[in-house]
């Protein structure tokens, strides 16, 4: 039996992972001991499975294409040619609108697959209409801490975690999402370290913490900027802050100061509905930290303020001089295997690879240079970001649309609105499975999986690790780099052909100076990947950024965030109509739309079917016992599902895994955006429960 070293294709933690090759399949899945492991030497349930779904049988085998409204097999040829005829017709139709054709790309796919989308929409179709999950997902981090830091990455490494001796968690469910950075917070903790769980919900953190005498805040969803700033006022009105760090390296800090002094803990306490003494010890624990590390994720992205939440947590970190040192940082743990690598890449509808702008005319004339085309001929604008062009889709000012790697009929909001966006174009995906989005193609293109291809992942400490061929692609399939040649290809562009990944990573290094010295031949040459920034080919890569307080922006910028609530379920307004407050995520057995994790019998077996998570004290008041069904519905729509009665929520509020399609939390999700980001509110909106 051969083994192929690789990476684990499901979260951002970039496990290693062996592949156990037998007879031209995948028959297991063993974790890496014997060197480099950002798992150490270990794998959460996900990873165990990581084989199960490769061989499925529902995997896409051919390309399809849909006439009179079924699915037939034909060849690669005609599958290529009938999209590139689309494609060119649409733009013959709309000569010089840049806003009739836009791709989404993918944080499943590899960085060469996101470089060369990107380049695809911006070369062969013209348009920086080119955008990807990360902005349902991590799009307020970039924002926000690129207006605090100047670098919207992570800004340390997970070996630091251990290190740290306070850690405060927020809207991060982090041993179910992350389980392996889990466990370095455990150890932080098994070490004397405090732990501080700020978190709507009781997850297994919160039992860790109160287990170890940490603190346990446990805030209204959409509430993070009083809490913050609750904390921060009473930091800076009891003179613990870090006035050196703040003065040698920081600016704006009087202007933050004023608006901070404005919510006191006592006012923080009544908004977030905890209590006081729990934000006051909160504060003196971070203040009087050697080292604090914050770690947030999705509760503190996923809002319309989720940029403001961002930079609050940035202007802590600043304020206790917990920026630039070991063990320290802001720390958003990036949540599919490859969205740092999608985002780094340039599948952003307003940056090029390594965040180029592509408002700027330099930015623009060195990719025409390096892409072999007219700098006149490209787009000079911002594109339309995920909901946007799914709105447009619905306006019917999109024409066309690629999905490569997405299933936005599950993971976007609003499905209702999502299902006629999608019906409105000329629709094409590549993706492994059939998914509800595929459901409602023109054509399908079957992709290979990450087992068939070559390539790289890039994982949340910044960190680019190889993605290991290790068989054959299955069926007809080909992998998504290949795919996208032969559509450029056939669109008359030839600057897209390849005959491997590491072409694209060659060109890659050229174009993107952050990845210049991240070589083919280096990772090859390595077991433990590069981080970026990584400059030249001697560059050792870059552990954590910001060091000594020389910011990637020049200084540290504090910024001004009053609190705001979400647009629905405010917790100071009573709701008649829709008295609770829905809240979305996820669960340790399933990976978003369950795609991959539910053709995996392991986790299927699990948990097979949806359910809403409902207090025991609103179960009680409305005589719904746990497994009863019940109707779940918010402005948007209704889902029938079943009840968990459960102490993971308090009273008033109820939470929806968003991984089955059959009761699709998005059905009721609310798609009212962060204006800076573009983030949904996935975290919060009002509903209601009704017996049936
Ligand atoms: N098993 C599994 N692992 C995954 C994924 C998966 O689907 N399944 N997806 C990956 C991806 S892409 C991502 S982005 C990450 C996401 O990882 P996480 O962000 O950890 O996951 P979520 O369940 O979305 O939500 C995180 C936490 O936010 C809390 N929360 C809700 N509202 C608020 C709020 O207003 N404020 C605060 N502070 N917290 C709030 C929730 O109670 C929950 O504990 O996980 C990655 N890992
Ligand atoms: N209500 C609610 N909604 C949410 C969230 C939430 O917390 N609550 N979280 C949001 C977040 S953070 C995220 S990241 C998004 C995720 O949203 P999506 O990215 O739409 O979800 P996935 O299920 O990861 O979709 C990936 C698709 O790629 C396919 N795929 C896998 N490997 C390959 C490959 O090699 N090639 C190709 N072509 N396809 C492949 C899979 O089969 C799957 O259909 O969901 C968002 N939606
Ligand atoms: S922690 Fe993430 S990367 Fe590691 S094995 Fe689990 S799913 Fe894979
Ligand atoms: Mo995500």
């Amino acid at each position: 039996m051969e083994k192929v070293l690789t990476t684990c294709v499901y979260c951002g933690t970039g496990c290693q992972v062996y592949l156990k090759v037998q007879n031209g399949k995948v028959v297991d899945t063993k974790p890496v001991r014997d060197g480099f492991n950002p798992g150490k030497g270990k794998l959460c349930i996900k990873g165990w499975a990581l084989h199960e779904f490769i061989h499925s049988d529902e995997r896409l085998t051919d390309p399809l294409i849909k006439k009179n409204g079924k699915f037939e097999k034909v060849s690669w040829d005609e599958a290529i040619k009938y999209c590139a005829d689309n494609f060119k017709e649409i733009m013959n139709e709309n000569p010089g609108n840049r806003r009739v054709l836009a791709c989404l790309s993918s944080a499943k796919c590899t960085n060469e697959e996101n470089y060369v989308m990107q380049k695809f929409s911006r070369a062969v179709l013209k348009t920086n209409n080119v955008d990807h999950c990360a902005r349902l997902c991590h799009a307020s981090t970039v924002a926000g801490l690129a207006a605090s830091f100047g670098s919207g990455a992570m800004t340390n490494s997970l070996d630091e975690i251990s290190d740290a001796d306070v850690i405060y968690v927020t809207g991060s469910n982090t041993n179910e999402q992350h389980p392996l950075i889990g466990k370095r917070i455990l150890e932080s903790v098994h070490k004397g370290g405090t732990l501080i769980v700020a978190d709507p919900r009781t997850i297994p953190l919160t039992e860790i913490a109160k287990d170890h005498g940490g603190i346990v805040i446990n805030q209204w969803p959409g509430t993070d900027v009083a809490l913050l700033n609750g904390i921060m006022n009473y930091i800076i009105s009891n003179d613990l802050h870090d006035k050196d760090f703040v003065d040698k390296y920081c600016e704006n800090f009087e202007a933050f100061k004023e608006e901070v002094l404005k919510m006191t803990p006592a006012m923080a306490a009544d908004i977030c509905g905890v209590k006081e003494k729990d934000i006051i010890s909160a504060a003196k624990a971070i203040a009087n930290a050697k080292a604090c590390s914050l770690i947030y994720s999705m509760g503190i992205t996923q809002h319309t303020t989720g940029t403001d939440n961002v930079k609050s947590t940035a202007n802590l970190q600043m304020l206790c001089g917990n920026i630039g040192k070991w063990g320290t940082g802001v720390n958003p743990l990036r949540g599919q295997q490859n969205v740092q690598g999608a985002c780094d890449l340039g599948a952003l509808s307003n940056v090029f690879s390594g965040y180029q702008k592509v408002v700027d005319p330099e930015a623009r004339k060195k990719m025409a240079d390096i892409w072999g085309i007219d700098v006149d001929d490209m787009d000079t604008e911002v594109g339309r970001t995920v909901v946007e062009i799914i709105n447009d889709a619905y306006d019917g000012k999109l024409k066309g649309l690629w999905v490569m790697g997405e299933n936005p009929m599950v993971s976007d909001p609003d499905i209702n609105h999502v299902r006629k966006g999608l019906e409105n174009v000329f629709l094409v995906v590549s993706d492994i499975f059939m998914t509800p989005t595929a459901e409602l193609a023109d054509v399908i293109f079957p992709a290979a999986s990450f087992a068939e291809t070559d390539g790289t992942f890039t994982s949340t400490e910044r960190r680019i690790q190889l993605v290991r061929k290790a068989i054959e692609p299955i069926g007809n399939t080909k992998p998504d780099w290949e795919i996208v040649g032969l559509m450029a290809k056939a669109m008359d562009y030839n600057g897209l052909t390849y005959s491997h990944p590491k072409e694209i990573e060659d060109e890659i290094n050229k174009a993107t100076p952050i990845y210049a010295g991240i070589t083919w031949d280096r990772l090859n040459a390595r077991r433990d990947g590069l981080q970026w920034p990584c400059r030249d080919i001697d560059s050792p890569g870059t552990v954590f950024l910001h060091k000594d307080g020389a910011f990637a922006r020049g200084k540290g910028h504090f910024n001004v965030c009053p609190y705001i609530p979400p647009k629905e379920g405010d917790p100071q307004v009573d709701d008649p109509e829709y008295p609770l407050v829905l809240s979305t995520g996820r669960l340790l057995w399933h990976f978003h739309t369950g795609t991959m994790s539910r053709r995996s019998p392991t986790l299927h077996a699990r948990v097979p079917e949806g359910y809403i998570e409902i207090s025991i004290e609103d179960a009680n008041e409305m005589g719904i016992i746990d497994g009863e069904k019940i109707k779940v519905s918010s402005r948007r729509g209704e889902v029938i599902t079943k009840a968990k009665v459960t102490h993971r929520v308090r009273k008033g509020l109820i939470f929806m895994p968003f991984h089955f399609k059959e009761a699709a939390a998005n059905i009721l999700t609310n798609p009212v955006l962060d204006p800076i980001a573009k983030i949904p509110e996935f975290k919060v909106c009002s509903a209601k429960i009704e017996k049936l």
